[in-house]
């Protein structure tokens, strides 16, 4: 059952397509006050409740115990104490004897206090008060997590292709690095489907332009990765650099499309390419004239998009940066003691992502001027969103692959995310993992990690260890940033046939991966859970937090561990052991209930089946389209296991379960 409820004035973020009648408020007996001043409530928790939800974010699959800030944040940085990351995601479900779910349909920042403050106490809180509420009631948390999508709207759909191994870095930098990579992962006949373009293909890091000295032949190079099934996918920015003569920056100033400051002035800041503007993708006019942009890579045989830096990230403001260079000059000939050399630092570290940048500049929203922090939360859904429409206006009814940085609730229908700026730590290869079902839940199931790690320096058996968890993730990409080691499966010298075996291994279960992603999405489902949502009588189970159950088949446990030789796993109950020393299957045997040491080596994945369930697995390939749909061995535990199949074209947009769905014969 769904309640919603409207607090003050709240500005609209279209999340929601279809909105209930809004109900009067009178209380409820598990959401216990409202504050006074009616920003915000809080809910009581009982010992056994968890939380769960909150889509990308720090800590673990059950959020209690910490304190969760709803506000976009490119920070590349982040640790257990972060309490903001790229995108906001502001639905979680407390679950135990009832299952409540609750969404908080508001642009601004929103505070989550997980019992932080008070272990027995959810509180949720924001500045100004105006919100709209729902709650979700149902038998389960499943059951909410389905009523929640029904409302938000069905999630975004990448090409079929797009479920293949993606191989990117920050930066291939020439047409000829490009061919490169290409060639190597050929020569050694890693699977790939795509390359990834960071910013360096651009033109002094301008979006929709190419820079014609590394990049002389880019149309060339598109066609000949393609002849090699490989697509190019190019990154665009959130900012328009100033630049007179430059076309997008022309057009947005002459056609009012950038946000302003308070003089009406257009709103300068810097980010990659020095001073720039930010298109107000707010703006229905602006938004539609920056997403019809993307045409300039369309018409070049480009079909993949990852945008960055939109949440939206400052380096610095005109105005602050200035600022900041006077009040440097105060502290000179000082003798700097503990207080003023701390804030003559802070000043400087203060300088990016500053919350007052964020109070000084403007949208025009659904024709009011709105101050941005009041719509913060909304820049990235709203420029995803921008490429998606424009996107359907100029390739109607076809899939192109499109992924974002930041988010809101509301964005899953457009695109994907991925899960940001990582590092090449074990303690971020298990948080991502743990943020997989939490983005499901809020409709994000296009998404991964930055394999390897992005920041740091990686070593073989990390991204190893992270590629056999990245195989089970829709969106499988490895990259890293620029400076830091180089993690591409060839680049560790011997033993590049383990990275081959284990992205091999996801080239045989792309039918499964695939046919359960569609499922989740067609049907407003989970593509992966945590073991709570089905074993929830299991206490063991419902606070495991580095095993998932990825569709409808199979668990996996991932080694999150540094020189482990393997790791405990939990059973709730029987279950075929699949061993796979990459793509070979080299072991079946059936455990019991309970918990089991596993031993598994570097070049190993272990798959656990469910009983009475199937797994279907096709030869394999080293491109997508070169893996055979139709040839599927059946893994089966128990003679009567089946498995039904959904598979299309892997290219229309609109497509529905009917017609797709083909039994599994073996
Ligand atoms: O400030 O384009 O998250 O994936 O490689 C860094 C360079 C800007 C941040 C993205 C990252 C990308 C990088 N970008």
């Amino acid at each position: 059952m769904i309640r919603r409820y409207v607090f003050g004035n709240p500005i609209e973020t279209e999340a929601v397509l279809r909105k209930p009648k809004a109900e009067q408020w009178e209380g409820d007996e598990q959401v216990l006050a409202f504050e006074a001043n009616q920003t915000g409530f809080t809910c009581k928790l009982e010992q056994e409740d968890i939380v769960y939800g909150l889509g990308e974010n720090v800590r673990g699959i059950n959020k209690r115990g910490w304190i969760y800030v709803s506000h976009c944040s490119d920070n590349p940085n982040h640790q257990e104490d972060t309490r903001s990351l790229y995108g906001a995601h502001n639905f979680l479900i407390v679950s135990g004897k009832r299952n409540l779910g609750i969404f908080v349909d508001t642009p601004e920042q929103v505070i989550f206090d997980v019992g932080y403050t008070r272990p027995e106490l959810l509180s949720v809180s924001m500045d100004s008060g105006n919100y709209e509420l729902y709650l979700i009631e149902e038998a389960s948390a499943e059951a909410v997590v389905q009523e929640f999508r029904r409302l938000i709207g069905q999630s975004y759909l990448p090409p079929k292709w797009a479920f293949g191994y993606g191989q990117s870095r920050w930066s291939y930098r020439t047409s000829e690095e490009v061919r490169q990579v290409a060639r190597r992962f050929r020569e050694n006949h890693l699977p790939l489907d795509m390359i990834y373009l960071d910013i360096d293909y651009m033109e002094r890091y301008k979006d929709f332009t190419i820079d014609r000295e590394r990049f002389p032949d880019f149309e060339l190079l598109v066609e000949e990765l393609k002849e090699q099934k490989i697509h190019l996918v190019p990154i665009i920015d959130g900012g328009v650099k100033v630049e007179a003569g430059y076309d997008v920056y022309e057009e947005g100033v002459k056609n009012g499309y950038f946000c302003k400051d308070e003089d009406g002035e257009n709103f300068t800041l810097g980010v990659w390419p020095g001073k720039c503007h930010y298109p107000d993708m707010l703006n229905d006019e602006a938004r539609l004239w920056f997403g019809r942009k993307y045409r300039f890579l369309l018409d070049k045989g480009i079909d993949g998009f990852w945008n960055d830096m939109n949440e939206p990230a400052i380096f610095y403001s005109e105005k602050h940066l200035k600022k900041v260079f006077e009040q440097l000059e105060e502290y000179r000939g000082q003798n700097l003691d503990i207080c003023s050399f701390f804030e003559f630092c802070g000043l400087v570290q203060g300088i990016s992502n500053n919350e007052e940048d964020y109070r000084s500049f403007y949208h025009n929203y659904r024709g009011e001027r709105i101050r941005h922090d009041r719509v913060h939360n909304l820049f990235g859904y709203y420029m995803t969103r921008s490429a998606s429409e424009a996107f359907e206006e100029l390739e109607p009814g076809r899939r192109i692959l499109l992924f974002s940085r930041a988010s809101y609730i509301g964005m899953h229908r457009y695109g994907g995310i991925w899960m940001g700026d990582n590092k090449s730590w074990w303690s971020h290869l298990k948080m991502n993992l743990q943020m997989l079902p939490s983005l499901n839940m809020c409709g994000f199931l296009y998404t991964g990690a930055d394999l390897g790690g992005f920041g740091s320096d990686a070593t073989r058996d990390l991204v190893l260890r992270w590629t056999a968890l990245g195989i089970f993730m829709p969106l499988l990409r490895n990259h890293s940033a620029d400076g830091t080691r180089r993690q591409e499966p060839y680049a560790f010298g011997k033993g590049t046939e383990d990275f081959r075996g284990l992205i091999g291994l996801r080239y045989r279960l792309l039918p499964y991966l695939y046919s359960e992603f569609m499922k989740a999405a067609l049907k407003n489902g989970m593509y992966a859970r945590p073991l709570g949502f089905v074993w929830p009588e299991d206490p063991v189970a419902r606070h495991t937090e580095d095993q998932l159950l990825i569709g409808e088949s199979i668990m996996i446990a991932p080694v999150c561990e540094q020189n482990a030789i393997g790791r405990s796993v939990y059973l709730p109950e029987e279950m075929k052991l699949l061993r796979f020393r990459g793509t070979e299957l080299t072991e079946e045997r059936v455990l019991m209930r309970g918990l089991h040491f596993i031993e598994t080596a570097l070049d190993e994945v272990t798959i656990y089946l469910w009983k009475d369930h199937a797994l279907p697995l096709a030869a394999g390939g080293e491109t997508v389209e070169a893996v055979d749909w139709r040839k599927l061995a059946l893994l089966r535990f128990g003679e009567a296991a089946a498995y039904e199949l959904y598979d299309d074209d892997g290219m229309d947009s609109g497509v529905k379960l009917e017609g797709h769905l083909f039994p599994v014969q073996s």
